[in-house]
């Protein structure tokens, strides 16, 4: 056990800065930290050095020739499994667009450093990187074959086999903590692979053209349980909708037919929609959310505050509430521009007449600035992760 700890400890790390006295120092920080080390000075050459058995790659932002950001979107072309530790003099609002940008690309960033570092902070981010490396590389390993292994026939069979079942999380009131409602989130679970997250079956269904299909089937299936549960008649169950449904002329009649049939009341359900899906599909988007709304459904913005043109089109759309985006609530306290987003989303909403949801809410000090910034609702690990049915139920 422990040999095999130490084994996989020792890893392969490529430096790239354009300076060399930088590269160096780092790259004799690793070393002492017993890992093997490549440097590279130019990165207008990095395509020829950079290869897949490389574990971290240590670098720069701004280098002559062939700058980070570059770096990045080449390491995205080449689906890179690499650890990525981004180290760079620039002012801090810089390094979390290009840390943004790593995770957009689906990159596996660790974190950012900044110019002039502290040997100590390199020397523990490389044994964070030396302990986690083992799990983070193959967790990512894992969901990257995952996507391999999933194909069209195992998605019908999973249909057939209603392998499909939901999550339930509850949203409270900030006012009083008491639930006011659930989002429903669907799980896959495989009889061998196990628990397949919409993270990894939502992104597949759509590229292959089935997400349709499982979303009226997820939506059906979601209504009946909740219908079936106590007591549900003064709870709102939010549903998620993907972003290529907004061009389905035909969703808001047959939402309705769905809901008569469970005999919930159509203003019960909330269908969440997202920013980036309503400004893609603007024009569908708009008849499709009008046609929600007439017939009595109600309305939240996912995700909000991470779209673009959002204020632009916010007047146009009949929304009811907007929910702010767990990467704002997270760091409210901690970073400033989030905490801005959160306060200034929370009086727009307000001038609006919309209701606010925070989602991600993990602690009691930012449950207690939101109701203080005048939220309405949240959703987080402070209250409950998602349940089973089975826990509402019998809680
Ligand atoms: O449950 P979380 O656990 O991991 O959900 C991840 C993402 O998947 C969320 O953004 C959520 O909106 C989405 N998601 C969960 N369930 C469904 C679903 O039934 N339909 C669609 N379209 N998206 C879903
Ligand atoms: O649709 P949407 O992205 O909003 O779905 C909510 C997602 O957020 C789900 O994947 C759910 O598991 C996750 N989630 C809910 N509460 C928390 C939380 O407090 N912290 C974190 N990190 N994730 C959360
Ligand atoms: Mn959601």
């Amino acid at each position: 056990m422990n040999t095999k700890t130490e084994q996989v400890s020792a890893q392969k790390i490529m430096v790239l800065d354009d300076d060399p006295e930088l590269t160096e120092l780092l790259s004799e920080i690793a070393e002492m930290e017993g890992h093997d080390v490549i440097c590279l000075n130019d990165a207008t050459l990095f395509d020829d050095v950079f290869n897949h058995q490389i574990d971290v790659l240590i670098m720069d932002l701004m280098m002559p020739g062939r700058d980070g950001i570059e770096i990045l979107r080449y390491l995205a072309e080449i689906k890179s499994n690499v650890l990525i530790v981004i180290v760079s003099g620039f002012d801090k609002s810089v390094l979390d667009v290009a840390f943004e940008l790593a995770r957009a690309h689906n990159l596996n960033i660790h974190c950012t450093l900044n110019k002039p570092f502290r040997v100590e902070n390199v020397k523990q981010t490389l044994r964070k990187i030396a302990a986690q490396s083992n799990t983070t590389v193959d967790v990512f390993k894992a969901a990257k074959s995952l996507k391999m292994e999933l194909s069209v026939p195992m998605f019908k069979e999973a249909l057939e086999r209603e392998d499909f079942c939901f999550y339930y999380q509850p949203q409270v009131s900030l006012q009083d903590e008491q639930i006011v409602g659930y989002e429903v989130l669907a799980r896959w679970v495989h009889p061998e692979l196990g628990m397949i997250q919409p993270i990894d079956f939502i992104p597949f269904a759509e590229a292959e053209g089935l997400i349709s299909e499982l979303s009226l089937y997820l939506i059906d299936k979601g209504l009946k349980e909740f219908s079936n549960l106590e007591n549900n008649s003064k709870l709102t169950l939010s549903v998620n909708l993907s972003t290529d449904q907004l061009t389905n002329l035909e969703l808001p009649d047959i939402l309705c037919g769905l809901a008569l049939s469970t005999g919930l009341k159509q203003d019960q359900i909330m269908i969440e929609v997202t920013e980036s899906g309503v400004i893609k599909n603007l024009r569908a988007s708009l008849d499709i959310l009008a046609r929600f709304r007439l017939k009595g459904f109600k309305l939240s913005i996912d995700d909000f505050g991470t779209g673009n043109a959002m204020y632009e089109h916010l007047q146009k759309l009949p929304v009811n509430e907007l929910k702010i985006d767990k990467s704002f609530v997270s760091k409210a306290l901690t970073d400033s521009k989030s905490k801005t987003i959160v306060e200034h989303t929370a009086s727009l909403a307000r001038e609006l007449n919309l209701k606010t949801v925070a989602e991600g809410v993990e602690t009691r000090e930012i449950a207690d600035f939101l109701k203080y910034s005048n939220i309405d609702y949240a959703q987080g690990y402070l209250y409950s992760k998602p349940l089973p049915y089975q826990a509402l139920i019998s809680p």
